[in-house]
Order: structure tokens, then C-alpha cells, then sequence
């Protein structure tokens, strides 16, 4: 865990120069003579770097340039088309060239037709004839089944204790089982967890024990971290979930540097966020979201639009076709989901973590959620 923020705090140092007078040269060569068994050096092929510590966090600290992916950037490069210019005219504009126009036009701030919301099961709980999603297999399907009852149950009694005065705080998951446990399966347990609160889902399917949440909420001697916390800021490095953070949306831009480091590492994981609708209204949303698609990190946001932020609704918070076009705007591929469809949202996060991985860039998903 330390060494995760260290690397993520690297990476976001490097950006603002903090690292400037590092002399890269004689860096990279002490690491070659430092000897141990070595691996190629993940900026510069021709040079051996020893294992084991060295390369993984001196791969971050003494980065000689930007790591690139980078189907992401030849993408953008590649939206010009010359048949939709006016007179074949083109402007080169910072991120590619621009058509010319005549037209006096604004861009409407919503488009005319809402972003539709992916599902695989009908309103009566039916497989929708032909629909495009990922088949689980019936010992998958029990499983998940099962980790979102126990939730349930889980969640009832220690919500009872909170009310009775036991422990102090509590938070549940009513109605936003499928988007803890659908996750949870699609994802592998390499990949790493940025909570918000509700997400303990994850762990419980992660092999979390039910008496290790109740060390956490009592803050008992046998709670990992001592009773430092507040009932329910879970953190396990053990199951790759990281202790949640009781101001929201500071996770997000974590998650960019973070997946950054899995990126220059060349893991073959990615970094999963996950955040309210509520926490989209901070600024921390939009650093994250951004530094994420400028630096092709592999982590994917997973937005839970439940509608609203304690008592705000999200017609007091935005304006926006919810909060997948906002995915968009950053140049990050975007989806909306039914998260009360437990096929649909596994379908989707793999199909996202197939991309964050594969193609090395963020992805974001909007998960429209009914919280009870
Ligand atoms: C930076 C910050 N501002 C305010 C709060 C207080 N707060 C705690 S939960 C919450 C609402 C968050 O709503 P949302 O993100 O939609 O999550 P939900 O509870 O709906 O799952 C707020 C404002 C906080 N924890 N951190
Ligand atoms: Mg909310």
C-alpha cells in the first residue's frame, strides 16, 4: 500500500517538475550496477534494471519521458475526416486539425436523445432475446448470489448496531448489491480497489471475513488498523482494496497516479474507482478523470448515480445527460449501465477492464443505481 502512494505521489511529482534536476543518465546506469537479477527497463528497452525493488519503484521515480501506449492518442489524432470540411479546409488545433465552418452554430448542452442505459435482463427478470453480454457459469452465478444476500444480511445488522448505539457510523449497500459483487466477479483480485464507502462488497467477495468487518466497525485489538479509524474506512492490502477516505473523490485522482504505476510497471492489472453521483460535484472528479486520459492510464471509474448526495438531488449538482458524457468530454470511453442488473454490470466492468488493460486507457461507467 505505501509503496503504491509513493509511486502514484512519484509520478504526480514528476508531472510538476519536482524531479527536474534528477540526473536520469546516472540514475538509470547505478540501477544496472546495482546488480540482483535483472529485467528490461520499462522506458528503455536496452537497459537491465535488477530486481526485485529497484525496478518496480525506480521505473516510476526515474521515468525519461512519458510513458506511451498509445491507441488512445491515435484515436484523437484520427477524428479529422476531409469529406465533412468546408472546402477541404482544415485548422491545426491543439489535439488534431479542425474543419472550418460557415455555419454559425452552437454545440447544444445536451444532445437530442439521452444515452441509453445498457441491461441484459428484462423488467420481469428474463434474459432479453439476443442481447450482447457475457455468459456466467452457474457456480459464478451462486457465488454472486449468494455475497450479495450475505451483504444484505451483513449490512441489516450492523446498520442495527449503528441505531442501537453500538458503533458509532455506518453505511450500507441496500439496492447497490449487483454494482459491489458483478464488479467484484468481472474484476481479477490483482486489480486494485478505490473505494468510496459503498463497496465492501468487494471485499466480502474477496474471502473479507465477516468477523474482520466487525473488527473493523468495533475498532477492536483485532481490527488491522488499531481502531485509528471510523467504523466502515475498510482497507486491506491483502485483498488489494484500499482503506477508504472519508473525504469524497480524493480516491480519483489517487487512482490515475496509481494505475500510472501499474502502467510503467507493465502490470497486467488495472485500477478500479469508484465514486457517487454526489462525488462528481468536487474538483477532484475532474483532476482525476483528466489526468487519467491524458496519461492512457488503465483504471476504470465506476460512478454509482443513485440521484442523489445525502439530501441533494442530482438536479442541484448538474445539468449534464448524468455523468457518462462527462467521460466523453475527457476524451474517455463511456458507458451507462442498470445497476440493479447484476449480468449487466459484469458484462460491462468486463468489457472495461478489458479495454483499461488491453488498450491501456481509462474507461468510465455509469452505473444508475437505486440506493434504499
Ligand atoms: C469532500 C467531502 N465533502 C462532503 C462530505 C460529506 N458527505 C459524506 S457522504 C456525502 C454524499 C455523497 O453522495 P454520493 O457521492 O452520491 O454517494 P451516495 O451516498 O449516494 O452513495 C457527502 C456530501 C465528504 N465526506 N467529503
Ligand atoms: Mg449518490
Amino acid at each position: 500500500m505505501a509503496s503504491w502512494g509513493r509511486r502514484s505521489f512519484v509520478v504526480v511529482a514528476y508531472r510538476i517538475g519536482a524531479f527536474s534536476k534528477v540526473n536520469l543518465q546516472g540514475r538509470t546506469a547505478r540501477i544496472r550496477i546495482d546488480g540482483g537479477s535483472c529485467r528490461r527497463h520499462p522506458f528503455n528497452p536496452g537497459v537491465s534494471v535488477p530486481h526485485p525493488w529497484p525496478c518496480n519503484s525506480m521505473a516510476s521515480l526515474f521515468l525519461a519521458g512519458r510513458f506511451k501506449s498509445s491507441i488512445a492518442g491515435n484515436q484523437v489524432d484520427s477524428r479529422h475526416n476531409d469529406e465533412d470540411d468546408d472546402d477541404n479546409q482544415a485548422i491545426d488545433f491543439p489535439g488534431g486539425k479542425v474543419a472550418y465552418t460557415t455555419e454559425l452554430k452552437f454545440i447544444s448542452g445536451s444532445s437530442d436523445k439521452r444515452i441509453p442505459c445498457y441491461r441484459v435482463l428484462g423488467d420481469n427478470g428474463e434474459l432479453i432475446k439476443g442481447v450482447d453480454f457475457e455468459k456466467v457459469n452457474e457456480e459464478l452465478a451462486v457465488k454472486m448470489y449468494r455475497d450479495m444476500v450475505t451483504l444484505q444480511v451483513m449490512d441489516t445488522f450492523f446498520y442495527e448496531a449503528q441505531r442501537q448505539g453500538r458503533i458509532s457510523f455506518y453505511m450500507t449497500s441496500f439496492g447497490e448489491e449487483a454494482v459491489n459483487i458483478s464488479s467484484a466477479a468481472a474484476l481479477t483480485k490483482d486489480d486494485i480497489i478505490m473505494p468510496q464507502y459503498r463497496e465492501h462488497g468487494i471485499l466480502l467477495w474477496r474471502g473479507f471475513t465477516l468477523q474482520e468487518f466487525a473488527n473493523q466497525c468495533f475498532g477492536n485489538k483485532d481490527d488491522v488498523g488499531k481502531g485509528r479509524q471510523m467504523p466502515i474506512h475498510y482497507g486491506s492490502s491483502n485483498h488489494n482494496f484500499v482503506t477508504i477516505s472519508s473525504p469524497i473523490a480524493t480516491q480519483l485522482p489517487q487512482a490515475a497516479g496509481m494505475a500510472y504505476s501499474l502502467k510503467t510497471d507493465r502490470k497486467d492489472a488495472c485500477v478500479v474507482a469508484f465514486i457517487g453521483d454526489g462525488g462528481t460535484s468536487e474538483g477532484d472528479f475532474h483532476a482525476g478523470l483528466n489526468f487519467a486520459a491524458v496519461m492512457e492510464a488503465p483504471v476504470i471509474f465506476v460512478c454509482r448515480n443513485n440521484g442523489w448526495a445525502i439530501s441533494t438531488p442530482i438536479s442541484e449538482q448538474f445539468r449534464s445527460d448524468g455523468v457518462a458524457v462527462k467521460g466523453q468530454a475527457y476524451g474517455i470511453p463511456s458507458i451507462r449501465v442498470d445497476g440493479t442488473d447484476a449480468l449487466a454490470v459484469y458484462s460491462a466492468i468486463r468489457a472495461a477492464r478489458n479495454m483499461a488493460v488491453n488498450e491501456q486507457r481509462p474507461v468510465l461507467v455509469e452505473v444508475r443505481s437505486h440506493h434504499m
